[in-house]
């Protein structure tokens, strides 16, 4: 676990973006921005900005129409101002913490800079937001592992399908691992998506060691010279302390055979449980080391300012967030990107 943690602090636990692994592949100099400067990858940009900003739809209902109407009412940035929008902020699950240090440097900079208007308030509030949120990014070591954890029902399923399809479709070899071996159904789910993706996957029968399962898949994974393994765990077990220790054990096998990985804990969290999300997050971080979460189902949530509360709390970044249900709606977390959504705003 700690070689992980190291390098997950020292890069600041950011993510690498696929079109970074793109260009990494191509032998581009350009893998860390990960810029994409192509006609159709423009086009494949606004797509997913769209599509964010109709996933975040809710959250810019009750968080950011709220401080809009606020802007319009009040025009000046008052002591009525400040409190009316920690109580925004809050409601929408921004968390007291980040909603404090928020608060607190939009303070700071509207003294220094002399503002007056709310307006002007509110383009330094989004600022500070993406400044919270942006993380930079490691560069990409191959091959990889990720060990996807999470309570049940947070998407974990869901999630490694969509993340085996866009790794796949920049070229890398993925492998998909059913680790999930509490429920028979579950390695059918994780069939149905690796046929989808069209990649392999391994799987062992119902009631299995998943640590078994994941030496075999690991054996596999070498042996075809796959980029990226990804692992199904269960979400549920008898009770909590069964599911930490099988994680653990599940762990240790990867990292004794498979020292040459870069192998990555990510936490899966439903951003509809809101704070409960919070402390699902601390439970793991306390047995894990946990080097990324993916925030899903953040197209049926009116409390976004989660992923806020993520960063600020938890000290650990949110790397793609999901927006819906199909192969496509996964989206690799870009603070720009997600507080011109959260307010509406376009892309700039
Ligand atoms: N709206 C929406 N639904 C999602 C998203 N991600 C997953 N879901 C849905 O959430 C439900 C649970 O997803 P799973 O992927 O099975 O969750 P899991 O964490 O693997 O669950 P267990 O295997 O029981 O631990 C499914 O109905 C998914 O379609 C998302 O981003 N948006
Ligand atoms: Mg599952």
């Amino acid at each position: 676990m700690k070689a992980g943690a190291v390098y997950d602090k020292i890069n600041g636990g950011g993510f690498p973006r696929e079109e970074a692994a793109a260009a990494e592949k191509s032998g581009s100099k350009s893998q860390t921005t990960g810029e994409m400067n192509t006609v159709s990858d423009e086009k494949k940009r606004k797509g997913l900005f769209a599509r964010l900003r109709e996933g975040l739809s809710k959250t810019r209902g009750s968080m950011t129409e709220k401080v809009d109407e606020m802007v319009r009412d009040r025009r000046r940035v008052d002591e009525d101002f400040y409190e009316e929008l920690e109580d925004i902020l809050v409601m929408a699950d921004c968390g007291m913490k980040a909603t404090t240090v928020i608060i607190g440097e939009l303070r700071k900079r509207v003294e220094q800079r002399r503002v007056k208007d709310a307006a002007e308030a509110r383009e330094i509030l989004k600022e500070i937001m993406i400044e919270q949120m942006d993380v930079p990014r490691p560069p990409l070591r191959w091959p990889m592992v990720m060990l996807m954890v999470g309570v049940n029902g947070v998407g974990k399923t869901t999630t490694i399908g969509k993340l085996a399809l866009r790794f796949q479709s920049i070229g890398r070899r993925v492998m998909l691992c059913a680790g999930d071996t509490f429920r028979a159904a579950a390695a059918e789910q994780l069939t149905v998506w690796a046929e989808r993706a069209r990649v392999p996957i391994v799987k062992h029968e119902e009631g299995a060691d998943p640590a078994a399962v994941v030496f075999d898949a690991i054996r596999s994974a070498k042996a075809q010279g796959a980029d990226l393994l990804i692992v199904d765990t269960a979400g549920r077990l008898h009770n909590k302390k069964n599911l930490m220790d099988e994680l653990n054990k599940i762990r240790r096998v990867i990292d004794r055979e498979y020292p040459e990985a870069d192998t990555r804990c990510i936490l899966v969290l439903d951003a509809t449980t809101g704070q409960n999300g919070l402390q699902q997050a601390r439970a793991f971080k306390e047995t894990a080391e946990i080097g990324g979460i993916i925030l899903t189902k953040l197209d049926g949530t009116a409390r976004g300012g989660i992923a806020l509360a993520i960063r600020q709390e938890l000290e650990v970044p949110v790397w793609y967030v999901g927006v819906g249900e199909g192969i496509d709606d996964l989206q690799p977390f870009q603070a720009k990107d997600f507080v011109n959504a959260l307010f509406g705003d376009g892309e700039d």
